[in-house]
C-alpha cells in the first residue's frame, strides 16, 4: 500500500487527523489494531473544551454533538466546607465546555470515515516503522493474518501511550519527563440522573471526588483511592457513602442521588511528556507523545489540539511545498503541552491529598482554592486553562 500520510492509531488523534487531511485533499490511511467495537466502547474522557467542540463542528462531525452534548457554563469547587462556582463564559470571553463522551466522539469520526473515507483498517497491528530518517518511511503491519507494508511520505504516530511509534525515535534523540502520583481514581458509571448539576470537584480530608456525567440519565463519578486498589473492594454502598461525604455541601442542602452502578474501574495517575514530537518523517500526536493526569479533563483535548496543528502543517506542505509549519510543529505543540501539563498537575496536587500530607500542605491547598473563590484574576486564570487554551 502507498499513501501520503500513514496514520498509526484510530483513537481521537488519528481519526481527527485523518478527517482534517481528507477534507483538505491529502491522502492518508489509518491503521488501527483493535476492532471497531473495542475502539468505540473504551470508557475514557467526558469533557470537551470549546476549541475541541469548534474543531469537531468545523470538520463535519458536530451534528450529534450539538443534539446530545451537554454545554456547561460553570464548574463548582467544594473545599473546607465551602462551595464556589467558577463561571466560565464571563471569565473567558464567552467560552464554555461540553460534556460529550470520548466514546461518542470516536463513534462519530469512525462513522463518517467509513462512509466518506479515507481508508480505516481495523485489526491492523503495526509492528514497526522503518526509514523515518529518510523521506520514504515504511510502516510494517499485520492485517487479516498477512504481513503488509504501507509506504508513505510521513508517518503520524497517533497510537497512544502503549503504541510503537514513539519507540521508533532513538534514545539519543529523545528526552522523556515522567511524574507518577501516589494515588489513583476509582471511576464509576451509574444510572443516576445528573439533573441540572454541573461538574463538581471536591477537595476533602478523606480524598478527592468528582461528580460528572455522560448524559441526563447517566452519571460519571470518581474518587481518590490508593494505588493498587481493586475495584471489587468497593461495594456500591461504600462508593456512595464515600462520595456523599466528600461531595457534601456546607449546609447539607445538596444531596447526592444514588443508584445502580453499571461500570467501575481504577485508573492510575501520571504525567508524561516525550520530546521532540517529530523525528525525521515521524510526527507524534496525542497520548503517543504525552499523558496528563485526568483531573483537568485535558488528555482528549490535547490530542485534538495536536491533530489540528499537525493537519495544518501537512496541508501547508501539500499545498505550498513549504515545511515551515512541519519544522515548528514539535516546539509549538510542546509549548501548549507543557502549559496543559502544568495546569492538570496543579489541579491534581491541589485537589488530592498526598498519603504523607501534613497540616502545612492542607493549608496551602486550601489557600490556593480560596484564592480562586475570592480573586477574579485567579478565577480567570483557572477558567482560561479549564475552558481550554487557544488551539
Ligand atoms: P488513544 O490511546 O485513545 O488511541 C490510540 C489508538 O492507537 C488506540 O485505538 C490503539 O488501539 C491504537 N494502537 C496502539 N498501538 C497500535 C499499533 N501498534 N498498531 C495499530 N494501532 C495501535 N482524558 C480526559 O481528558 N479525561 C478523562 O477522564 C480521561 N480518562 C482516561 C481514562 C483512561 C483509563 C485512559 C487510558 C485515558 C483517559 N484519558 C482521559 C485520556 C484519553 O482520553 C486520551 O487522552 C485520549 O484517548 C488520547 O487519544 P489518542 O492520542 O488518540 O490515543
Ligand atoms: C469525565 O467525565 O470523565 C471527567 C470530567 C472532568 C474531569 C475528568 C473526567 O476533570
Amino acid at each position: 500500500m502507498r499513501t501520503c500520510v500513514g496514520i498509526i492509531g484510530g483513537g481521537p488523534a488519528g481519526l481527527l487527523l485523518a478527517r482534517l487531511l481528507h477534507r483538505a485533499g491529502v491522502d492518508c490511511v489509518v491503521l488501527e489494531r483493535r476492532d471497531r467495537d473495542h475502539v468505540e466502547r473504551r470508557q475514557r474522557a467526558g469533557v470537551l473544551e470549546q476549541g475541541t467542540v469548534d474543531t469537531l463542528r468545523g470538520c463535519g462531525v458536530g451534528a450529534r454533538l450539538d443534539r446530545e452534548g451537554l454545554p456547561h457554563h460553570g464548574v463548582e469547587l467544594r473545599f473546607d466546607g465551602r462551595a464556589h462556582r467558577v463561571d466560565l463564559p464571563s471569565l473567558t470571553g464567552g467560552r464554555s465546555v461540553t460534556v460529550y463522551a470520548q466514546t461518542e466522539v470516536v463513534k462519530d469520526l469512525v462513522a463518517l470515515q467509513l462512509a466518506d473515507g479515507p481508508p480505516l483498517l481495523f485489526g491492523a497491528e503495526v509492528r514497526g516503522v522503518t526509514g523515518v530518517e529518510s523521506g520514504a518511511p515504511v510502516i510494517h503491519f499485520t492485517h487479516e493474518g498477512r504481513e503488509r507494508t504501507l509506504s508513505c511520505g510521513v508517518v503520524a504516530g497517533c497510537d497512544g501511550f502503549h503504541g510503537v511509534a514513539r519507540r521508533t525515535v532513538p534514545a539519543r534523540a529523545a528526552r522523556t519527563y515522567v511524574q507518577e502520583y501516589p494515588y489513583s481514581w476509582l471511576g464509576v458509571l451509574a444510572d443516576v440522573p445528573a439533573g441540572d448539576d454541573e461538574l463538581i470537584y471536591a477537595r476533602h480530608a478523606e480524598g478527592f471526588a468528582l461528580h460528572s456525567m455522560r448524559s441526563p440519565a447517566v452519571s460519571r463519578l470518581y474518587l481518590q483511592v490508593p494505588n493498587g486498589t481493586d475495584p471489587a473492594e468497593w461495594s456500591e454502598q461504600r462508593v456512595w457513602d464515600a462520595l456523599s461525604i466528600r461531595l457534601a455541601t456546607p449546609d447539607g442542602g445538596w444531596e447526592l442521588r444514588r443508584g445502580p452502578i453499571t461500570a467501575r474501574s481504577v485508573t492510575g495517575m501520571r504525567a508524561f511528556v516525550h520530546e521532540p514530537m517529530r523525528y525525521g518523517s515521524l510526527l507524534l500526536a496525542g497520548d503517543a507523545a504525552h499523558i496528563v493526569p485526568p483531573t483537568g479533563a485535558k488528555g482528549l483535548n490535547l490530542a485534538v489540539a495536536d491533530a489540528v496543528a499537525l493537519a495544518a502543517a501537512l496541508v501547508h506542505r501539500h499545498r505550498t511545498g513549504s515545511t515551515a509549519l512541519l519544522d515548528t510543529y514539535s516546539d509549538s505543540c510542546l509549548r501548549r503541552v507543557w502549559q496543559t501539563v502544568r495546569f492538570a498537575s496543579w489541579m491534581t496536587t491541589t485537589l488530592h491529598r498526598h498519603p504523607d500530607q501534613g497540616p502545612f500542605e492542607d493549608r496551602t491547598q486550601l489557600a490556593a482554592l480560596d484564592r480562586i473563590a475570592t480573586s477574579k484574576t485567579a478565577a480567570a486564570e483557572f477558567a482560561e486553562n479549564y475552558a481550554g487554551l487557544p488551539i
